[in-house]
């Protein structure tokens, strides 16, 4: 099931009128500063962002679950809805999928996935909850359980996770744990660390050379006191102690409150650890709302540190975006579109950054001046920008309106049938 090429284009001609007349009108605006719009309009179509596949479902909070219309009722039914999110948007070229709960046949996948012009990013693994028929419960922990029969099995699973990945093409494998404690005294936060550390050297062994494997801190939860990977500095450690193929993933929900994330982008690509991002936004823990919803100028700013150290470090700083956010109260399909155009936004404007001046202000001091630059870049509206890169890949001016006018949700769920709204919510 794909949006109609034919309702994208008339779509399009209604708006594009005004969508040339914004374009100019920004073009001239940009070459008064010396900035070719076009180049722009480039690069933003080269930008892509991982879709999870557990976001085009309908998330739930731990009170309830309210499912929506057409939800997509397995892996396959995902694909179709990520499909449709880089159809329209064509900001979102890969999938990363979730083990056990993507667990179906890779070759089948790959094949749905390529007639999508869809392709596969980073493997996630699952070893925070427990399946049916596991003989070992991860209720105290997974890679640093006190038992060495969990941690096998804990590893076992992560090994499977890049054994999938191959034949989807993945290159990198994202391990997050929800391993912790929730009471002082409950853990010995030193030998848990060193049981996971030696459970991560054996995942780390299996993986494939052109591989990357991410390590995801989190402050707390599922563990309330501490948590193994608690954070960015435990991650780099952690990265670091396993070798040049480890590197750490920041996920924006995942810091203290008022945690300068930028400053801890720049340190960790500083040392070459930055693997890359899951992306969504919050306003007090991890809410895992879309992204620039709250804050967009923190966002804007974590792509002005990545704007820089990409000049810096050239063609081989390639951090992976991905993201990550739960849709309590929204549509899926529709968030997610609005987050991938909102992470292509804060790239785009990041590029705007007349780095030469900022450097002489920086050098002089001028901290008022430095700041109005970043500034400036940040006021911009650089959405004709974004619409031109959308529509001459194939996608809509407006990708959301679109989306609505094609009826979508209700032609899918005629296949889909409704799913109870019963029982917790996943977090
Ligand atoms: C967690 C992490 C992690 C994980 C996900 C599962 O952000 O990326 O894969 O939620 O739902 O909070
Ligand atoms: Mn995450
Ligand atoms: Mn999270």
């Amino acid at each position: 099931m794909r949006i109609d090429a034919d309702l994208i284009d008339q779509h399009n001609q209604t708006r594009l009128a005004a969508q040339q007349s914004d374009f100019q009108a920004l073009g001239e605006q940009l070459e008064r500063n010396g900035t070719d719009i076009n180049s722009l309009v480039n690069r933003a179509a080269q930008f892509g962002v991982a879709i999870p596949s557990w976001g085009v479902g309908t998330g739930g909070t731990r009170f309830a679950r309210f499912p929506g219309l057409g939800e997509p009722r397995h892996v396959f039914d995902k694909l179709d809805d990520c499909g449709v999110i880089h159809q329209l948007t064509q900001a979102a070229p890969t999938v990363s999928l979730h083990i056990p709960w993507d667990d179906e046949d890779p070759t089948a996948l790959k094949e749905q996935a390529s007639s999508l012009q869809l392709g596969f990013d980073a493997m996630n693994s699952n070893t925070f909850q427990d399946q049916t028929g596991q003989p070992h419960s991860y209720k105290f922990g997974s890679l640093s359980h006190t038992e060495q029969a969990t941690r096998e099995q804990a590893i076992e699973h992560n090994i499977r996770c890049i054994e999938i990945g191959k034949t989807l093409e993945s290159k990198a494998l994202t391990v997050w744990v929800g391993d912790g404690s929730n009471f002082p005294g409950q853990v010995n936060m030193g030998k848990q660390f060193d049981r996971y550390l030696q459970a991560m050297h054996q995942v780390y062994s299996a993986l494939p050379d052109d591989w990357q494997l991410f390590t995801e801190h989190k402050i707390y939860e599922p563990a309330f006191y501490s948590t193994v990977v608690q954070d960015w500095g435990s991650s780099y450690l952690i990265a670091t102690e396993l070798g040049p193929k480890a590197s750490c993933l920041v996920d924006l929900g995942h810091h203290a409150p008022n945690v300068n994330i930028e400053m801890i982008v720049s340190r960790l690509a500083r040392f070459g650890k930055l693997g890359g991002f899951h992306f969504n936004d919050s306003k007090y823990g991890d809410d895992d709302l879309d992204s620039a919803s709250i804050d967009p100028f923190r966002l804007f700013l974590v792509f002005n540190e990545l704007v820089d150290i990409e000049l810096q470090q050239g063609e081989k700083f390639r951090p992976a975006y991905m993201l990550d956010q739960s849709h309590n109260v929204t549509d899926p399909i529709e968030s997610l579109m609005n987050s991938a155009i909102e992470v292509q936004r804060a790239f785009i404007q990041a590029s705007l950054v007349d780095r030469e001046a900022l450097a002489e202000y920086q050098e002089s001091n001028d901290a008022l001046m430095a700041s109005q630059i970043i500034k400036q870049a940040f006021r911009t509206n650089v959405d004709s920008i974004l619409q031109r890169a959308r529509m001459q890949a194939g996608g809509a001016i407006d990708p959301i309106a679109a989306f609505r006018e094609s009826n979508y949700r209700n032609l899918v769920a005629k296949e889909r049938p409704e799913v109870s709204g019963a029982g917790g919510g996943i977090v």
